[in-house]
């Protein structure tokens, strides 16, 4: 259905633009550009950002009299704009600049074509001052290259209707842009760029240069336009020429182009982007005027862009029937801009906000968690350019823990460019106005979650090549800084975590504490003793000489993984009012009046602000902000969570679980669009009735903005690729361990029927087609060797163009 593909925005709405144009953002993996109107160079209502992944630049602000520095992904010069008018004649003055806000404006439609990778715009225009009410129609297609990551194009087609006359035209590369796109950094420097340079070549290119303040990375554009109109027999186009003017920070070009009913006007816009982060190039200008000279024409350029995206599309397949089907495969679209295979050459992280705004600064935080796993059986080379990421900021994250008085790699919260931690020390509580300190940098955690990214690809990959060396030794320094930072209590006979951040951003601090930070965090302790268990069992399969070889150079000797044994089996977990405590002392903690604050403030996803604007703090209660404890059951399918526990001497049956499950359940406020996702994975594995309910959350929680204006600063690429994984492992029970795809399907009535197509391990295209009751697994003929899967007790060896159909017990 041609429908599923497509997303549509209709009319003019300036309380909305913001949203479309991250809903709307077009990009590559290499860089991205938010759906903004070339109409408008600015103003409220629209935020035109260009962002190329792991540009980044460091700026000093003051505020509340406190010196910050923060690192920020850099909003690069806009290369959208193009604007139009009616040009003046003898008798009648030039119109104004014609615009979606302008009150000319007859329809305004935005299609965003997944497919084919597009963003099209439709506007009609009439002047209302005219007698005759002549009409103007304008059709733009824009594309950023996902073949060619440094070319995006723009084609804009007009239609004089029933008049004649003639269209002042201006094209422009815009070196002005700041970071402003969230309202509560205002008062932070956003001043990224200086350097600039405008410049003119031939008839027809433009270029503009820069560079970031401090980080010194040069960037360059260039822009060709080219614009012609049919002939007065209809079919002979005749090029027009245009005249170049350039200004401090902008260069454009200008045109006047005669129009009349059956001759319209096409003028294209082609652009080439580079910085001097990019590997093979010498100088980016030089780079991008190589580039731009040498693009072919528009059509052919939609004809290769299409192409690329058709060969993603085919490698990334998941189809889902239905509304949800339409909006996963928008997450899908969002994920493969962000992460594309292009991304495999570069050296950048994951951007909690995609490159689609300037929310979290293009920080890359823990939620690579929540987007590895679906990349590891589409793209594995993506997640081992991502892991290459950590590792390449390993010796940041071993200097970061001597620091702290730890062995090991201790890893950022908020990493950026060089693996620093980047977590602000203030946040601003735009409800209050005021600045508060942030102790998010406890959140230790992003250490295993690193870890178990780690794992998870090398299951589903079994690339020793990682795994035995860059892999290993991530995990290893991992492993040691947990156990160096775990403290022995004698009375309990077991190892504690203290002071930390979990996951709930809510409980920094006990109350009235001096010192922030909580202890036994059961998320952290649960998945330190975890990631000490996978280290010890991947130092036992390292081969001889690497193992040597790397123990010697991180100076690891084999008694210290003695000491690691002991740690990984008596980590404390607490446990009150027969469920697993998300850490010491939550069960002492104030009930909440969750009626009453939802009665006052009817949405209370963000009640930490609403709690400090009042004079309180969510320190004082069991309100947690997000998925914590029933983390575990997202990371741990139920087999491996009770083996943990057991590991750990702890039986956490299943009737604890949910105990667990549906204690948090009435004492979370979703304040991130993560907690949506995990309660409705948890709740989907144990079949649980409001399954459904917070599946809807974690999957509408970008195209209807759940987190109250947010998307507009960028998506959530966590949850967004979350849901994709929900579908992928969630649903059908995926594991990959022992050279075996393992199935334990819990299929939603809401979600029940379903395709995949997965690599794995080397072989591509292996399907599995979920309908009710049944689940049908095929290996495409190409492959070399059959696949091994297994369901229960029972497993099946499919030989390459074979399928199996399995039947699922009553209800799945
Ligand atoms: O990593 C998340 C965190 O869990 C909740 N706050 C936002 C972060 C970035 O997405």
């Amino acid at each position: 259905m041609p429908e599923d593909w497509t997303w549509e925005y209709e009319g003019w709405h300036p309380a909305e633009e913001r949203l479309r144009e991250s809903l709307c953002t077009l990009g590559n993996g290499y860089f991205a550009t938010r759906g903004a109107a070339t109409e408008v160079f600015g103003g409220p209502a629209h935020y035109p950002g260009t962002y190329v992944a792991g540009c980044y630049n460091r700026l000093v602000s003051h505020v509340a009299g406190r010196r910050v520095e923060n690192e920020d992904l850099v909003n690069l010069p806009n290369w959208l704009p193009l604007r139009y008018r009616v040009a003046e004649t003898e008798d009648r003055p030039a119109s104004a600049w014609l615009t979606p806000a302008n009150r000319s404006l007859l329809g305004y439609r935005q299609t965003l074509d997944l497919r084919r990778g597009t963003l099209t715009r439709r506007l009609r225009f009439t002047d209302r001052h005219r007698a005759d009410h002549p009409h103007l129609s304008v059709e733009q297609v824009r594309l950023v290259h996902m073949g060619s990551p440094h070319l995006a194009a723009l084609r804009t087609t007009f239609t004089a209707e029933d008049w004649s006359g003639s269209l002042d035209l201006e094209a422009a590369l815009d070196g002005r842009t700041t970071n402003a796109g969230v309202e509560r950094y205002r008062q932070l420097n956003g001043h990224h760029l200086g350097r600039v340079r405008t410049g003119a070549e031939g008839p027809d290119i433009l270029r503009l240069s820069c560079a970031t303040r401090t980080s010194g990375v040069r960037i360059a554009l260039a822009a060709r336009t080219e614009a012609w109109q049919t002939a007065g027999d209809g079919e002979t186009p005749v090029a027009v020429a245009p005249w170049a003017r350039l200004g401090e920070r902008t260069a454009s070009h200008l045109l006047t182009v005669p129009i009349a009913p059956g001759q319209p006007v096409v003028v294209d816009k082609i652009v080439a982007l580079h910085t001097s982060r990019d590997p093979a190039v010498s100088d980016p200008e030089e780079a991008a005027l190589y580039e731009v000279s040498h693009a072919p024409a528009f059509a052919e350029l939609l004809g290769s862009h299409e192409a690329a995206w058709e060969r993603m599309w085919r490698r990334a397949e998941l189809d889902v029937s239905g509304e949800p089907g339409r909006i996963l495969r928008l997450h899908l679209f969002h994920v493969l801009q962000t992460l594309s295979p292009h991304t495999a050459g570069l050296d950048v992280g994951v951007p909690a906000r995609g490159l689609h705004g300037e929310a979290y600064r293009g920080h890359v935080f823990w939620d690579e968690l929540f987007v590895l796993q679906y990349l590891n059986l589409h793209f594995p080379e993506v997640s081992r350019a991502l892991l290459d990421y950590r590792y390449r900021r390993l010796p940041r994250a071993c200097r970061a823990a001597r620091q702290a008085d730890r062995a090991g790699a201790m890893y950022p919260w908020q990493s950026g460019s060089d693996g620093r931690e980047e977590a602000q020390t203030l946040h601003l509580n735009p409800r209050s106005g005021r600045w508060l300190p942030d102790h998010s940098h406890l959140q230790h955690h992003v250490g295993s979650a690193i870890a178990y990214n780690i794992w998870r690809y090398g299951q589903a990959t079994a690339d020793t090549e990682f795994m035995y060396t860059r892999g290993a030794e991530m995990m290893l320094q991992i492993a040691r800084f947990w156990a160096s930072a775990a403290e022995y209590d004698p009375a309990m006979r077991r190892y504690r975590f203290r002071g930390v951040v979990g996951p709930d951003e809510y409980h920094d601090a006990y109350p009235g504490a001096p010192e922030p930070g909580v202890d036994d965090n059961a998320y952290t302790n649960v998945t330190a003793a975890w990631v000490l268990a996978r280290a010890l069992e991947l130092a036992e399969v390292l081969p001889g000489p690497p193992r040597r070889e790397l123990f010697e150079r991180i100076g690891l000797a084999e008694d210290e993984l003695a000491g690691w044994e002991d740690i990984s089996r008596r980590v404390r977990v607490p446990f009150h009012a027969g469920v697993i405590s998300q850490f010491e002392g939550y069960g002492e903690l104030a009930e909440l009046d969750w009626d009453g604050y939802r009665e006052r403030y009817g949405d209370i996803r963000r009640l930490d602000r609403i709690l400090e604007a009042e004079g309180d703090t969510t320190n004082r209660y069991q309100a947690s902000k997000q998925a914590d404890v029933l983390m575990l059951g997202y990371l741990f399918p139920p087999a491996e969570l009770a083996a943990v526990f057991q590991r750990l001497g702890y039986a956490v049956d299943d009737a604890l679980w949910r105990a667990t499950v549906d204690y948090y359940l009435r004492r979370t406020s979703h304040g991130s669009t993560l907690s949506g996702l995990v309660h409705g994975w948890v709740l989907a594995r144990a079949r649980h009735a409001d399954a459904w309910k917070y599946c809807l959350e974690a999957l509408t929680s970008d195209v209807a903005d759940l987190q109250g204006g947010t998307t507009a600063e960028g998506i959530h690429l966590g949850a967004m690729a979350g849901t994709l994984d929900l579908v992928q492992r969630g649903l059908t029970g995926l594991e990959t361990r022992d050279d075996t795809l393992w199935l334990d399907p819990a299929p939603l009535p809401e979600l029940s029927e379903f395709d995949l197509t997965l690599r794995y391990r080397g072989q591509w295209g292996i399907g599995l087609r979920m309908k009710p009751g049944q689940l049908l697994i095929s290996v495409p003929v190409s492959n070399e060797a059959p696949v091994r899967f297994a369901l229960g007790d029972r497993a099946w060896n499919v030989a390459p163009g074979s399928e199996r159909v399995v039947a699922l017990p009553t209800g799945e």
